[in-house]
């Protein structure tokens, strides 16, 4: 529901990334300093406060200190994260086929092409086993559905949620709906070690196509509902509750699980609570009081995320400091790292892919100079080989290919990249340009020649260069 502002914001990504992932050397408890330069000091610790769109509060609390249900790393793809896929063939269960793919096939399980409204209606599944709460609390799919809820009532972050919306701007009518809260619907084995009752499905009923539904939607900021519902706490059963009434009553935003007060119509469980309801949960005050949200001024101790990192101190004017989640989740049940609750995810988090700053660095300073090497000389190889009648011709042709052809490779890296990933592109995009170095080299012993400024070529002019240049 936003993208990476500026570099600073990859840096903290990166460095969250790096240091949660389960290093061959340290580990919890090691002390590491980080220092970000930000552009601006941040202008509130709260998050779905209206006037929060700044980007250091974006970079320092949605990008570090809250967490996304699907990650987005620099190469644009949209992995799985608590969110590991979708039901594409519209079977109803989540498949292992299915694990990483974010949208509806065009075909569905019987073979049968998909209908139009069809893709229209889509089911998540969200695993939340080892994602904790800063204050240790366990996520579930109801802090996802209050994230939905509190992102619709907010116009910073409602952008990608219109489309579930009917109309525009009703939160109550979001189209984000529980289905099954217990596991029963997935295909894939549960881990040793894991709970079968953290794993749930989610239908979203968009109001219209969208493209951009995994990259803009699915991938929400996960709030802590125990601590923005009624007075706020942290913690929450059975972890101990460490403090409430960290705030005024702001009332009720989703239906809880269970039935309780006047709330005994529990198919609505997950849904947001309507202005005016009557059927309200017991210790519910109201719905949920967006007008007084806003006004809340959380202490440190108050913002309270899943991301990589918790914050310690905002010095308003001066600095954040942030310290590592160790309980943040990456692939590993966070409490007992030989349980590999998901593969794919450890893999991810600890990929060591020119990743690094200072190696990509020193590579971009070798590509810079190769880059203007090769400028300079295949620029007087042109000039001083083309018979002179044909020079401007030469020299047009060579412009329209190098100016004119570059961006289309481009595109095809882009495109491809999108695939198969763009460090794999590229990867594949160098191999295919040093492949023609060497062909070059091998096969057109004239350019070694010309670099040995021997017998340049057979033309008078050229010769008649290459000899006044000596
Ligand atoms: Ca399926």
């Amino acid at each position: 529901m936003r993208r990476p502002a500026i570099l600073a914001s990859v840096v903290v990504i990166l460095s969250a990334l790096a240091g949660a992932s389960p290093p061959a050397e340290g580990g919890p408890g090691d002390d590491r300093e980080l220092r970000v330069g930000i552009l601006s000091d941040l202008y509130t610790r709260n998050i779905l406060h209206g006037g929060y769109h700044d980007t250091s509060s974006v970079t320092i609390l949605d990008e570090t200190v809250y967490d996304t249900v699907v990650k987005i790393p620099p190469d644009g793809v949209v992995r799985p994260y608590i969110l590991k896929g979708v039901d594409a063939d519209g079977d109803g269960v989540f498949q292992a086929d299915e694990y990483g793919v974010f949208a509806r096939d065009p075909v569905d399980w019987q073979g049968n092409p998909c209908a139009s409204d069809c893709l229209l209606h889509l089911i998540a599944f969200y695993d939340f086993n080892g994602i904790f709460f800063h204050d240790g609390a366990q996520a579930d799919v109801y802090d996802l559905f209050f994230s939905y809820h509190a992102a619709a009532l907010s116009y910073r972050l409602n952008n990608g949620l219109r489309v579930l919306m009917d109309p525009m701007r009703d939160p109550e009518s979001l189209g984000v709906t529980l289905v099954e809260e217990a596991g029963t619907d997935w295909a894939l084995p549960l881990p040793a070690g894991a709970n079968a009752a953290n794993r749930a499905s989610v239908r979203f009923d968009l109001t219209e196509p969208y493209a951009q539904l995994s990259e803009e939607t699915l991938n929400v900021l996960l709030l802590p509902r125990h601590v923005w519902e009624k007075t706020g706490q942290h913690g929450k059963a059975p972890a101990p509750v460490t403090a409430t009434a960290i705030h005024a009553d702001l009332g009720c935003l989703v239906y809880p699980p269970t039935a309780s007060g006047a709330y005994t119509d529990t198919s609505k469980r997950g849904r947001g609570i309507p202005a005016g309801a009557s059927d309200m949960p017991a210790d519910c005050s109201s719905p949920f009081r967006s007008d007084l949200v806003g006004r809340w001024a959380p202490t440190d101790a108050d913002v309270i995320g899943s991301g990589a990192f918790r914050l310690d101190a905002w010095v308003a004017g001066s600095h954040v400091t942030v310290s590592r989640h160790d309980r943040y989740f990456v692939g590993r049940n966070p409490d007992n790292p030989s349980q590999v609750w998901d593969p794919q995810l450890v893999t991810l988090m600890a990929l060591p892919l020119q990743r690094d700053l200072a190696p990509a660095i020193a590579m971009s300073l070798l590509v810079g100079f190769s880059t203007i090497a090769f400028n300079g000389l295949t620029n007087t190889t042109l000039q001083t080989t083309a018979p002179d009648r044909m020079l401007g011709r030469v020299m047009s042709v060579f412009a329209l290919i190098f100016m004119g052809i570059m961006p289309l490779g481009q595109l095809a890296l882009g495109g491809l990249g999108s695939v198969f990933g763009i460090d794999v592109m590229l990867f594949v995009g160098g191999a295919v340009a040093v492949g023609a170095a060497v062909y070059a080299w091998v096969r057109v012993p004239a350019i070694r020649d010309l670099s040995a400024r021997a017998h340049v070529v057979a033309h008078p002019r050229a010769r008649s260069v290459g000899e006044s240049a000596d």
